[in-house]
């Protein structure tokens, strides 16, 4: 089931949610900002040495502090007009991050934010097809799929497409 909420990410009762990270793992604004502050400083330790992580690449953590047992740290491209294969590497952050949910084995909810759409600057309408498009492709695989929208357009967007594909 894919659910559409809005919300702030760190809230939310799932057994993983996914992280807009960058690079170094090591914490930043935004998103990836709030779930560092959440989670305490246990997650950087445990992240940044799993890195440098490719951007359209992931790795998982403990969720530490947070109300989920572990966070998924995707790297999503920086727009830069389209023509960088930016499209293809938000395909493949979600689904690096869905295919190490499947590899944990235990779990069964898990919760992603707009990967790339905040200071990344990639357009919300196409990161929007993407991701719901990767989440329909792993949807039998999860009790619960939550794309956790911070901003009201980008959640109006959401639940628009998920509409018109149902
Ligand atoms: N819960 C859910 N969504 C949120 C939250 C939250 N607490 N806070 C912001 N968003 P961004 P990016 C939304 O900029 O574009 C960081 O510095 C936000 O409204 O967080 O992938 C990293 O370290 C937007 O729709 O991530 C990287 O350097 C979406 O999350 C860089 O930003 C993504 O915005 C990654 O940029």
């Amino acid at each position: 089931m894919i659910e559409i909420v809005q919300a702030d990410i760190t809230t939310l009762n799932v057994d993983a949610i996914v992280n807009a990270a960058n690079s170094t793992l090591g914490g930043g604004g935004g998103v990836d900002g709030a779930i560092h502050r959440a989670a305490g400083p246990a997650l950087a330790e445990a992240a940044v040495p799993l890195g440098p992580c490719p951007t359209g690449d992931a790795v998982i953590t403990p969720g530490f502090r947070l109300h989920c047992r572990f966070v998924i740290h995707a790297v999503g491209p920086v727009w830069s007009g389209g023509k960088r294969g930016e499209e293809d590497l938000l395909r493949r952050a979600y689904e690096r991050s869905f295919q190490l949910a499947k590899e944990e084995g235990t779990i069964r909810s898990i919760a992603f934010p707009a990967i790339s759409t905040g200071v990344y600057r990639f357009p919300k309408p196409r990161a929007a097809e993407i991701g719901i498009g990767a989440m329909r492709a792993y949807e039998a695989d999860f009790d619960r799929i939550v794309a956790c929208l911070f901003d009201e357009e980008s959640a109006l967007l959401y639940a628009d497409l998920m509409s018109s594909l149902r």
